[in-house]
């Protein structure tokens, strides 16, 4: 058996690369029961914070939030729900590769990833992608499903063409109610439903969705959707369908496992109810709410009393963009107002820096909270629904004075 050593949290967001040597696996603590993790390393990838082999669920550690706004391929966080993902690299080249645009349109499409290319004007957006179940780990009472930290985010630069382009082209009738997404991944066996999304038909014609083939200048990683996935920015990740390769417009509203039961939301603007109990009506999950991160410390840093710190991080949300990130030292009895840098998009992170001069030597709990243009922010207090989708709750990083 290979050795194992230990990585903390602090010795990783301070960037201590992690390495694999033979069998031996570097192992990452989360913050909650059960929460020993290893670092692998997978096909493009640097090693990541692995959740489940099959299929693979790899979580991006919190320090790679602190290197840049745009978060490298090679760091961005993976998700699928079905056993048999991702497809295999053979389906997805560039000579068996196709989409198809069917179902209640004039003129159903065929086409070839370079002919999407040539044939639609290209579009790019910088947007956030994160999982609805982001930070489900943390949920107290715990919730079922996968247990992840806060690393299944992440914001790149996505280029492609629009899906309203191609819906138009398609010639998308007038009468058509919804429009249904499948990617290239099937399940093992008949008993779990294939993975498919789909999007309300008006929604499906807002021209900030794209259909890319690229992430930060480069083609899609396989892992993250080569060559095709959906970008539905503001929104959770469940709509981004990766591998592409089905489109179809249907005239009735679909019924499907992964619509209702999966990926719903009690019908609440919290989108909460009393922990331990079910909500009574739900609606799918949308957009994302107001979160914000600090970046620059981690749970367990080390600061000297007196020595000005640079305090950095970032802040998203649903599309609105980010009006205010505010920074308190004391449990929110005090709050200061920290510097935004440009926006890079509405969609993307936005960084927030805030000089901090820590007084005082013992423990110390930072809190920094985000508000958007719509004026909506971070509850204090966290909201619990019985998915663990949605946290969005002010998180705070303990430090030590010394
Ligand atoms: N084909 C396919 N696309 C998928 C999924 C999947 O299981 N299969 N999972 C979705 C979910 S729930 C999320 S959060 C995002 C994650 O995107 P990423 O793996 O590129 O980070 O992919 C979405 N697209
Ligand atoms: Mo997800």
């Amino acid at each position: 058996m290979g050795r194992r050593r230990f990585v903390g949290m602090a010795a990783v967001a301070a960037g201590v690369a992690a390495t694999s040597h033979g069998f031996a696996a570097d192992l990452i603590e989360m913050p909650f029961e059960n929460g020993t993790r290893e670092l692998v390393r997978y096909p493009q990838k640097r090693p990541l914070i692995r959740l489940t082999a099959r299929p693979p669920q790899l979580e991006t550690p919190m320090s790679v939030f602190n290197e840049s706004l745009l978060t490298p391929n090679d760091a961005f966080f993976v998700r699928y729900h079905l056993a048999g993902s991702p497809p295999a690299q053979e389906l997805l080249s560039d000579g068996v590769f196709t989409l198809s645009v069917a179902g209640s349109v004039e003129r159903p499409l065929e086409l070839k990833v370079a002919e999407l290319k040539s044939r639609f004007e290209v579009s790019e957006v910088v947007a956030v992608n994160q999982c609805s179940g982001n930070g489900r780990g943390l949920f107290v009472p715990r919730v079922p499903g996968g247990q992840s930290g806060n690393g299944a985010m992440g914001c790149a630069r996505w280029r492609g063409v629009r899906l309203a382009d191609v819906l138009k082209a398609a010639g998308m009738k007038a009468g058509a109610k919804q429009v249904l997404f499948d990617g290239m991944d099937k399940p093992p066996t008949g008993t779990i439903p294939d993975f498919v999304k789909v999007l309300e038909a008006d929604q499906a014609l807002d021209p900030d969705i794209l259909l890319a083939t690229e992430m930060n200048g480069e083609p899609l990683p396989w892992l993250n959707g080569f060559p095709l996935r959906l970008v539905v920015p503001g929104h959770y990740g469940t709509y981004w369908i990766k591998h592409l390769h089905r489109i179809m417009v249907l005239d009735e509203a679909f019924q499907g496992y992964w619509m209702d039961p999966a990926y719903r939301i009690p019908d609440d603007p919290c989108a909460h109810v009393a922990p331990g109990s079910k909500p009574r009506r739900t609606v799918p999950i949308s957009r994302f709410n107001v979160r914000s991160f600090i970046t620059s410390l981690a749970a367990g840093s080390v600061v000297r009393e007196g020595e000005m710190v640079r305090v950095r991080g970032i802040a998203f949300d649903g599309g609105a963009g980010i009006r205010e990130v505010v920074f308190s030292e004391d449990e929110g009895r005090n709050w200061r107002r920290a510097e935004l840098s440009p926006e890079i998009g509405r969609f993307g992170f936005r960084e927030w820096t805030l000089g901090w001069k820590p007084v005082g030597k013992g423990e110390r709990i930072l809190w920094a909270r985000a508000t958007n243009r719509l004026g909506e922010s971070q509850p204090l207090e966290p909201l619990w629904n019985p998915a663990g989708y949605m946290r969005n709750v002010v998180e705070p990083v303990k430090v030590r004075i010394s």
